[in-house]
């Protein structure tokens, strides 16, 4: 990866930062941003490590932890912010909400809540690829509690046995609702389990957001030669508790601090700024942009007019 797009890297990094941030802090009062708000603080390598080794016609499919994953795959912020306000001019015209935001025109077909649900959705789109003989591939995003679900493991098998052009993103964040990886499997790496389904699977550092682009790109170099799917587990952690709702008691707090000192920003900010590729005064401009950004959205989502009562049925299907 040249300089230039590790810039384009941290920038989006930020822009997830600022925009979870923001949700964090305006949910606090429910009358200005209602509901829970579940985000991937701490995580953000990971998204934007994926997101920059894709193509745009590739498919991602997200989970409830899903901000960060839309952002890198291209959608706007204003778009996304005004869903999550429940607002018209949302991707889904306000009828998703933060939880369930599909951007189809980036290619983000689906996010699901439903823990594990996601994984055998993306084995149907990589079937999908397959069967019409298109280059490109899709990645689910899912953390290690959902690597627990059968819907995980059926979904591997098939995935490898039709030799799909599927990456699975495991971002194992150390917990599963309040409940650490050790007390809900015994295993320590999730990525061992791809051997049952003689799939290549990878470990990386979650908060390298360069290891993970690498790794990304690697395994849709595979997907697309015919070398099979791949699943790479990303070690990182949850900064914060599982929702805006959780006060993350069960969560140590000089193991947070630790992993603070890990922070995926100050990594890849450290690294361009040694190497001169930013000076610290680019680095701050980047930050402010990320802001700026992030403000707009609010303005946008804020202006943006409620959906009509008699537009509720539209779109649904069932
Ligand atoms: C099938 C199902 N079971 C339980 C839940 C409740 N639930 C929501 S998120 C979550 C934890 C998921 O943990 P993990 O897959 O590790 O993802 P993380 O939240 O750590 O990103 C649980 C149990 C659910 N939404 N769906």
């Amino acid at each position: 990866m040249n300089s230039d797009e590790q810039k384009k890297l941290l920038r989006m990094m930020l822009l997830i930062r600022r925009f979870e941030e923001k949700l964090v802090d305006l949910s606090k009062d429910p009358q200005k941003l209602s509901g829970m708000m579940i985000v991937c603080t701490g995580q953000e390598a990971i998204s934007a490590g994926v997101g920059a080794a894709l193509e745009a016609d590739d498919v991602i499919i997200s989970n409830h932890r899903s901000h960060g994953h839309l952002l890198a795959k291209g959608a706007e912020p204003d778009l996304i912010m005004a869903e999550i306000f429940g607002r018209r001019t949302g991707y889904n015209k306000g009828k998703s909400g933060t939880l369930h935001i599909a951007v189809p025109e980036v290619n983000a077909l689906c996010t699901t809540t439903v823990v594990g649900g996601g994984i055998p959705i993306a084995v149907g789109t990589a079937f999908a690829m397959q069967y019409r003989q298109k280059n490109d591939v899709t990645v689910c995003f899912f953390g290690d509690g959902a690597a627990d679900e059968g819907s995980f493991h059926e979904a591997l098998n098939l995935a490898s046995l039709w030799n799909l052009p599927v990456i699975f993103i495991c971002e194992n964040n150390v917990y599963a609702g309040a409940q650490r990886q050790e007390e809900h499997a015994r295993i320590k790496d999730v990525a061992v389990r791809a051997a049952a389904y003689a799939m290549r699977s990878e470990i990386v550092d979650g908060n390298d957001a360069l290891a993970v682009h690498q790794a990304a790109r690697k395994a849709r170099e595979d997907c697309l030669s015919g070398a099979g799917p791949v699943l790479i587990e990303c070690k990182t952690y949850r900064w914060g508790g599982h929702s805006t709702t959780d006060h993350q008691l069960y969560q140590p707090a000089n193991e947070i601090a630790r992993w603070k000192e890990r922070c995926p920003i100050l990594k890849l900010k450290a690294s361009l700024t040694r190497t001169g590729a930013l000076t610290n005064q680019q680095v701050e401009r980047l930050e402010k942009e990320a802001g700026q950004q992030v403000e707009h959205a609010v303005q946008f989502a804020l202006d943006s007019p409620w959906p009509a009562p008699e537009e509720a049925l539209e779109d649904v299907y069932v």
